[in-house]
């Protein structure tokens, strides 16, 4: 594993993809402040100043573990919240990768497949967690209610000390991971939900689809029943 820091950068997850061929596999970027963040969908995420998190993971997998590339946004909400749970509080995960304190938004995850020229080149998982922020900064968020580690434990956090803690509890299972899927983790990420067995209105692209979240199946997707109907969705958005 190699750490590339970086002072200041519009985005980790754009500074990875432009300059994949230079990293090794299992690198990771990470940059003190972050100017253009991004999310989903062309969303932003907010940089919140310094002492927070802004940190891509370039990864190059064989494509023989495919099927599993979908399913690494999951399995990093489910590191961070064992490292979350390290200091004292319950985390829960929103379906898809959604980390959450006490309901309210801690951390945002946004992977990315870069292929050029029709070749895969690998996989850029960005993640970025609020670890030392003001409340007034975390209330200008736009349309999310979110929260910061320092805010839910009343304490400033060591932003270095939780970075090598993610990063090895990231690459402790990693391999494990590809090798297994989703099912290796689904145990633990269902024990950390908050959506299961409640009426769920979930945006997927310009549609909101809606019922009774069921279950999480063994390939992380959800199903949701309807007049006694059952779908299975792999994105979306829970509104
Ligand atoms: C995400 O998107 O949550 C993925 C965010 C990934 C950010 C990391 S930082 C390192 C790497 N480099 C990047 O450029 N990106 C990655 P999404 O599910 O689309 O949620 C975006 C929404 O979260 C926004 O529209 C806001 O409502 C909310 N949001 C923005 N900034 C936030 C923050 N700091 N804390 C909590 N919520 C935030």
């Amino acid at each position: 594993m190699r750490e590339v820091r970086l002072e200041e950068i519009n985005s980790t997850n754009n500074y990875a993809k432009l300059n994949i061929d230079n990293f090794e596999d299992k690198t990771v970027v990470y940059a003190l402040r972050q100017t253009s963040g991004r999310g989903r969908l062309s969303r932003k995420w907010v940089d919140l100043g310094e002492g927070n998190l802004f940190m891509s993971f370039v990864l190059k997998p064989s494509d023989n573990y495919k099927d599993v590339f979908p399913n690494l946004t999951q399995y990093l909400s489910v590191c961070l919240s064992n490292v979350i749970e390290r200091y004292g509080l319950e985390a829960q995960i929103k379906w898809p990768n959604d980390v959450l304190i006490n309901g309210k938004k801690i951390a945002g995850i946004l992977s990315e497949s870069v292929v050029q020229g029709g070749i895969f080149k690998g996989i850029v998982l960005g993640i970025g967690v609020n670890l030392n922020a003001k409340q007034s900064d975390i209330d200008g968020i736009p349309d999310k209610i979110a929260t910061a580690l320092n805010i839910e434990t009343g304490k400033d956090i060591d932003a270095d000390a939780f970075r090598k803690e993610l990063v090895n509890e990231f690459f402790s299972n990693y391999e494990r991971f590809l090798e297994n899927g989703f099912e290796m983790i689904k145990h633990a990420y269902i024990s950390k939900n908050c959506f299961l067995d409640k009426e769920l209105n979930i945006q997927v692209f310009n549609e909101i689809k809606n019922g009774l979240a069921k279950s999480v199946n063994d390939r992380g997707e959800l199903v949701l029943q309807k007049d006694n109907k059952e779908f299975v969705l792999t994105i979306g958005d829970i509104l």
